[in-house]
């Protein structure tokens, strides 16, 4: 179990308490947040470092998120999505924000963004934060987005990333320009720090010719905390900039933007062992009935499944192929089989609009072995023939399929591993379980609004599932069905570890 009310263990209840024992591993930069309502977007969350030993480097800890300046449920209940809302802070047509391939990133509106905190608005000049740098040595930044809805662009003025781990697993270190952060991603990089003072920048994943691109600044300085004069990267035909963790292929020829997608990643953390050929199972994340997953909605089951009740367990319809299915949509795999995931993004006209998704499942590590994107033009450098890899048999996605037939061996194929991956708009990324972990696991996109709308799974790892903890400290055990039918009953709050 890892904290997620109603799938993995009972909500803790206002005024209750709950001590999560668990072994601190693995090393690296993790993050941990509630998962009742939208309680992240108010500031429940935090960073959780944990070293294998005392570090020896400086380093530095990063939040990176979007802040809306209202409550989370101020955003929720003025939603036009989920409430019919009066859509107040929801962009329309014309204020849209896309990334360079002409992809939308949110339905809302851009307000502000702090890092640890801290961030400006408007023409205000509040303190921000700022770090002490050593110069002439390697200083590490731990980054996790911990925000809602809007990826960030992270640059250092006059100085290139060393990209060392994603989600908390080492990586061959790859040197950036930029890196992309999407919600729900952590990832640590090095600098080697020059003397002087430099703006750390974290801008919204516009398109760059944008104009005003909206941008969150921090101070890294060597002494005293002043505001800095330095610009940012740039990027030139002799000189391009590499951006690291592209939702897409490549930019447009005169951004002079080399990208470094996952698949191009390699892994530093051990070999997998030879396998048994493993399950496959395709999920495809559309906007189809709006966000959603093998045109799936998900919705709270009656019951939840460990309460091991399965006249009370809500059960989806076979068939969703021909209309929507809002249930609590379950994915079943087994301890004793590898699983490979292909997480998808095919959506099909009239909607035809697709988000890059930052998908994240509980409980697991995987290994990205393959991600395909869609063709795009190198002038616009807008996305233009989606990858036709994965297909769909039915206009709602609801049975996702391999398209050549012949699906690709990855016996001897080791890719970066990590818990949260973006799955690029009208293409893919094929992951495997590291180890399929016995229990109930949510699956999810990290964008809220998504998550929100019913982008979500749970993945039923059969096998010796450990007992949740005596229900007796809860006061309850496994409620009537009538309370689990309305969200109500996750009253109070719980704190995520993972
Ligand atoms: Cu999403």
């Amino acid at each position: 179990m890892d904290g997620v009310p109603g799938i993995t263990q009972h909500a803790i209840l206002s005024g209750h308490s709950f001590i999560h024992k668990f072994t601190a591993q693995p090393v690296g930069t993790h993050w941990y947040h509630s998962h009742y309502f939208n309680q992240r977007l108010d500031g429940i969350f935090g960073m959780f470092i944990v070293h294998d030993a005392p570090p020896v480097q400086p380093y530095f800890v990063l939040s990176v998120m979007d802040w809306y300046h209202v409550t989370a449920d101020h955003l929720k209940t003025t939603s036009p999505y989920t409430n019919q809302g009066p859509a107040e802070g929801y962009a329309g047509p014309s204020d849209t924000l896309s990334s360079q391939d002409g992809v939308p990133i949110s339905s809302l509106k851009y307000v502000s963004g702090l890092i640890n905190g801290r961030g400006r608005y408007n023409e205000e000049k509040f303190p921000l934060s700022d770090f002490m740098l050593v110069p002439g040595e390697e200083n590490v930044f731990r980054m996790c987005h911990t925000g809602a809805e809007f990826p960030y662009e992270i640059s250092i003025d006059e100085h290139l990333l060393s990209i060392s781990t994603m989600g908390a697993n080492l990586i061959v270190p790859m040197q950036a320009d930029f890196l992309f952060i999407y919600p729900g991603e952590c990832y640590d990089f090095n600098i080697l720090a020059k003397s002087g003072t430099f703006w750390l920048r974290a801008k919204v994943i516009q398109d760059p010719r944008a104009g005003d691109v909206p941008e969150i600044r921090a101070i890294l300085h060597n002494e005293v905390n002043k505001e800095p004069h330095t610009k940012e990267r740039s990027c030139t035909a002799s000189n391009k900039c590499i951006v690291f963790n592209c939702p897409f292929k490549g930019y447009a020829e005169q951004l002079h933007r080399n990208c470094i997608t996952v698949d191009q990643v390699a892994t530093r953390t051990e070999v997998f062992p030879a396998e048994v050929t493993p399950s496959v199972h395709f999920i495809n994340f559309g906007f189809q009935i709006g966000p959603s997953i093998n045109a799936h909605q998900w919705v709270n089951p009656v019951k939840p499944m460990f309460c091991k009740d399965p006249m009370q367990y809500t059960r989806c319809p076979k068939d969703c192929s021909s209309s929507v299915c809002r249930c609590p949509y379950t994915l079943t795999v087994t301890e004793a089989t590898p699983a490979i995931l292909v997480l998808s993004n095919v959506v099909y006209s009239p909607i035809d609009v697709a988000g890059h998704h930052s998908i994240h499942l509980h409980g697991h590590l995987f290994e990205i072995l393959q991600a395909g994107f869609p063709e795009f033009n190198k002038t616009t450098g807008h996305w233009s023939i989606a990858n036709h890899d994965v297909l769909c048999r039915d206009p709602l996605c609801a049975e996702p399929y391999w398209s050549s037939g012949q699906f690709p061996d990855f016996h001897n194929r080791i890719g970066p591993v990590t818990d949260t991956v973006v799955v690029p708009a009208y293409g893919y990324v094929i992951t495997r379980l590291r180890k399929p972990n016995p229990g109930y696991w949510m699956m999810h996109c990290h964008q809220e609004l998504h998550l929100d709308e019913g982008m979500m799974l749970q993945l039923y790892v059969e096998g010796n599932i450990p007992e949740i903890p005596d229900p007796s400290v809860y006061e309850w055990i496994c409620p009537e069905p009538a309370l689990y039918t309305s969200n109500e009953i996750h009253a109070g709050s719980i704190l995520s570890t993972i």
